[in-house]
């Protein structure tokens, strides 16, 4: 039957998830919109037939027609949705990060636990972009050798108001994290950040750009340019260094052209551009393994490790030097 999915906060990538559903995937509908701001949810439900607007998520999850929930609100609101999702035993896709911190990620973990079984899937859709799949490919066949590093840039054009130094780390670098330990399949033990003179560009008092360092329980060593004002585009680029060959990703060689005595591309703009296809393949594999009763994907155990990882991340940009990563033992659930 076709999955009837309740999106909750219809802002900018709940209501791009809504049009997903609607256009893009197959064996899904959205059946309820929640958002705190009524006007907004209801100005989403009007462009979707048999689309209810709700303000209260827990009014939308108990609704007869509602199979599953995506939470598309910001991170500190997805503590709350995701337990209240958990006594209705409904499946979510939640967006990143799981929560702000790693308290709120364990508690989220402990309730799955308590469940018995997997519910949830993060929105780390870089799993689901073409280029790193094959990088994650590559690496799998043993071809490289080992990987010893891996370099990551993260740009994005502007950042919005809202935004904190912090943010950077816990917002964006959470990307990297969860793609350093999916990557090379090992756990983040410590971070270090350092700190340039923040660009002319950034808003007053945001430390941007930054320069994070990951090490890994398996010997790497994982660096993250993150820059969220550089103003040209939004790029996120990998390479691997392995002890027999390098692999890179991300320098958007797709199309390349020549004119008038100039080579050249052009970059995206923002990440609804340049992952696109990733969310799209990331709703579709939810949808499919949720019409299955299965969760597949990033788990909340990745969701918790990711806000562990940025939460050392943070303490080591406020006082400076190697903050090590504190994870609880995995449980056998998210073996
Ligand atoms: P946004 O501010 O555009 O939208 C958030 C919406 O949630 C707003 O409409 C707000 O009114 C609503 N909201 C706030 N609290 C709520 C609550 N308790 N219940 C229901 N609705 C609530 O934010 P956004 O950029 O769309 O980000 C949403 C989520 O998506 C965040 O977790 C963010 O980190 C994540 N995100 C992921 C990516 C990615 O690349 N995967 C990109 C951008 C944002
Ligand atoms: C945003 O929330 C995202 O998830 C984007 O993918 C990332 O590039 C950006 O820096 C974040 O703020």
């Amino acid at each position: 039957a076709t999955l009837g999915v309740a999106v909750i906060g219809t802002g900018r990538m709940g209501a791009d998830h809504v049009r997903r559903i609607q256009h893009v995937t197959s064996g899904a509908r959205v059946a309820a919109v929640v958002d705190v701001e009524a006007e907004r949810a209801k100005a989403v439900a009007a462009r979707v037939d048999g689309c209810t607007a709700y303000t209260d998520p827990a009014a939308a999850m108990a609704a007869a027609d509602v199979d599953a929930v995506l939470i598309a609100s910001p991170g500190p609101a997805h503590e709350a949705t995701l337990l209240a999702a958990f006594e209705h035993d409904l499946p979510v896709l939640c967006e990143k990060p799981l929560t702000p911190d790693a308290a709120s990620a364990l508690r989220v973990l402990e309730a799955e636990l308590r469940l018995g079984h997997r519910r949830v899937q993060v929105g780390f859709m870089r799993r689901y972009d073409p280029e790193y799949a094959k990088l994650k490919a590559l690496l799998a066949t043993g071809q490289l050798g080992r990987p010893l590093m891996l370099h990551n840039r993260h740009r994005n054009v502007a950042s919005p108001p809202f935004f904190t130094s912090s943010m950077l780390i816990s917002d964006s670098v959470a990307h990297e994290a969860d793609a350093t330990r999916w990557l090379l399949g090992h756990e983040i033990t410590a971070v270090t950040v350092l700190r340039p003179t923040p660009s002319a560009s950034a808003p007053d008092a945001l430390q941007d750009p930054q320069f994070v360092v990951f090490e890994t329980d398996g010997g790497a060593l994982s660096d993250v340019e993150i820059f969220v004002n550089c103003g040209f585009g939004y790029q996120v680029q990998a390479e691997v260094v392995c002890e027999r060959g390098t692999a890179r990703i991300g320098d958007g060689h797709a199309l390349v052209t020549n004119m008038a005595g100039r080579w050249g591309g052009t970059i995206a703009q923002d990440w609804t551009e340049r992952f696109e296809t990733a969310y799209d393949h990331e709703i579709q594999t939810w949808i499919d393994a949720t019409r299955r009763g299965w969760t597949t994907g990033p788990s909340t155990w990745d969701g918790y490790a990711a806000a562990a990882v940025c939460e050392a991340g943070v303490r080591a940009l406020k006082d400076g030097g190697r903050v090590e990563v504190d994870l609880v033992e995995k449980p056998a659930l998210y073996a």
